[in-house]
């Protein structure tokens, strides 16, 4: 392969395709357009290969998705090699699977590593996409591949005084790789999404101390994790092919799908009986494998609510402290929902602390801790566990520009705008894996990038055979498929509620349901039908 370079070595060339990113989506891309004999090559921010799971290294990072589920479908004999040790593997079992995955399959090479794109711009010209890094590199592709992840835009908020702080600061996102020992130290949590969630009870149990700073309680569920016996995992492994295909057609990309039954068909007897059955497996399939009607029907949505209030209750030994954990006003599922181990129970134990930010807000950070509207909190660390700027940062950072040098994010100032959450108007050739507009976030991302990948490089086939060089989705698709998505989030209960979905998480970013949820397996049925439709929607020339 002509593409095989020492990192940040990259003499300025001419490829087919560049790709941006070594996660997931970026090997994938890497592996296909190789076996496609495409000239390729690709950029990391990062040291490594692993996308999240090289960032995210904070004490309890984990898949939310089985790990069954959560790994490559494409080579049977990687499935067969690989073993999981447990349910919901951790971050560093995860990486350790993505680095055997680029060793097996030699992707290493295709990737400048600690290299940042700054700057992507369209030579209408050339129909050429001129890449450049803050390395110095610079490179002319025909395509070009974002697998930049949708949570990889990590924020710090804005509170005054953080500069001054004596004491270390970390972000989920950002984790050193040096171990970061707590021990014998009074930290600080701010945020309780799921990497707080995570976090926290890991964190509690190693520092002296832990306060943990809330601003809006959640809904979580218990993932109840545990090691996978060697018969498990032999059966996983005869099996695997089946679960791979119930994944690839169910609506968030797992092996089990809503139930065809109501929630208020049910009396109340019947429903507590199967809440708790589903509770007791643990995992997502207590909310996604629950009743049709949860995420569209208040009057359903609160029933379940309200069974999870009630766990809530059950596990706060202080009730002061379980109300203030006890999340109201919003439906339970309109933010991303949680999987914990003992999260609300951590709270029972005399080293942990709460503070709720709606009674008692930040004002400052100073140089021993935070300051609330009533006290001092004194600290020695403090970890943001505050989100991510959600599926359009990752993009918009870029400095991607398209026909007559708009930006991309100039094109998105009101919201993004794509067809199939694949491509955007304006940007000929330019392919987005898991791109707003695309179902990514709602389901398994594995499973969703995978799909993704295979329909552009099929795509790039087509285009190929049939002597097309510029791809681009028309006016009237584009539009057609932003509003769909549009329509289908307004169905639901998603819009009511301020979530990173929503874009809400940043301060003046446009509030427009990010993602597409008519369902994993829908989605896929549409891509097939556009491409038997001799790639419907799309401008070939
Ligand atoms: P999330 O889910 O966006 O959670 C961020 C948390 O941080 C959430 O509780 C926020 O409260 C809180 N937050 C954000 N900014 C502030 C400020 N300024 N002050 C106090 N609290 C704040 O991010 P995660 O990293 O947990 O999870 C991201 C995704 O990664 C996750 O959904 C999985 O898909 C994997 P808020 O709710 O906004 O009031």
């Amino acid at each position: 392969m002509s593409d095989v370079h020492a990192a940040g070595t990259l003499p300025a060339r001419r490829v087919d395709a560049v790709v941006i990113g070594a996660g997931f989506a970026g090997l994938y891309a890497v592996y296909k357009l190789r076996a496609m004999g495409l000239s390729h090559v690709g950029f990391e921010q990062g040291g490594g290969v692993g996308g999240t799971w090289y960032w995210n290294r904070y004490p309890g990072a984990s898949s939310d998705s089985e790990s069954w589920v959560y790994s490559y479908t494409f080579s049977p004999e990687l499935e067969q090699a690989w073993t999981w040790s447990c349910r919901f593997p951790g971050q560093a079992e995860i990486l350790s699977y993505l680095e055997h995955v680029a060793e097996r399959f030699d992707l290493r090479p295709a990737f400048s590593f600690n290299t940042r794109v700054i700057a992507a711009v369209f030579d209408e010209a050339r129909n050429l996409w001129q890449v450049e890094t803050a390395q110095g590199d610079r490179v002319e592709a025909q395509f070009l591949i974002t697998a930049v992840g949708c949570l990889s835009s990590a924020q710090v908020p804005q509170i005054p005084g953080l500069e001054s702080f004596g004491g270390k600061w970390y972000h989920t996102g950002h984790w050193p790789h040096e171990d970061v020992d707590f021990s014998g130290l009074k930290v600080g949590v701010i945020g309780t999404g799921s990497s707080g969630i995570q976090s926290i009870p890991v964190i509690a149990r190693q520092a002296a101390h832990l306060t943990v700073f809330q601003r809006t309680p959640n809904f979580s569920v218990p993932a109840r994790n545990a090691p996978l016996s060697s018969e498990q995992q032999a059966e996983l492994k005869r099996n695997i092919r089946e679960i791979r295909e119930t994944c690839r057609w169910s609506t968030i990309g797992q092996p089990y799908d809503l139930k065809p039954v109501d929630a208020l068909s049910l009396s109340p007897a019947e429903l507590r009986a199967q809440f708790e059955a589903d509770w007791a497996k643990g995992g997502f399939e207590w909310m996604f494998g629950s009743f049709r009607d949860l995420l569209v029907d208040p009057r359903a949505n609160a029933l379940a609510a309200d069974f999870v209030r009630g766990k809530i209750r059950d596990a706060v030994t202080d009730p002061d402290t379980a109300r203030k954990l006890t999340p109201t006003g919003y439906p339970i599922g309109t933010k991303r929902l949680p999987l914990d181990a003992d999260y609300f129970e951590t709270f029972n134990r005399d080293n942990v602390r709460l503070i709720d930010l709606r009674e008692t807000p930040i004002e400052a950070i100073v140089p021993d801790g935070i300051r609330t509207s009533v006290e001092t909190v004194s600290l020695d660390a403090i970890v943001f566990a505050t989100g991510f700027d959600a599926m359009t940062g990752p993009l918009n950072r870029l400095g991607i520009r398209g026909r007559g040098g708009v930006g991309l994010s100039a094109k998105w100032t009101a919201g993004p705008q794509t067809y199939l959450g694949l491509c955007t108007r304006g940007f000929p050739n330019l392919f987005m894996v898991t791109g707003p507009g695309s179902p990514s976030v709602l389901g398994n991302m594995p499973t969703s990038i995978e799909q993704h990948v295979d329909f552009i490089c099929d795509f790039l086939a087509h285009a190929r055979a049939t002597g097309a060089t510029l791809i681009e989705p028309t006016a009237e698709a584009e539009a057609e498929w932003g509003a769909h998505v549009k329509e289908l989030a307004a169905g639901t209960l998603f819009p009511q509620t301020d979530s990173w979905y929503m874009g809400a998480n940043i301060p003046g970013k446009p509030r427009v349901f990010l993602p597409y949820i008519g369902g994993f397996g829908t989605y896929r049925q549409l891509c097939q039908a556009v491409a038997e439709r001799g790639y419907e929607g799309f401008c070939l020339s």
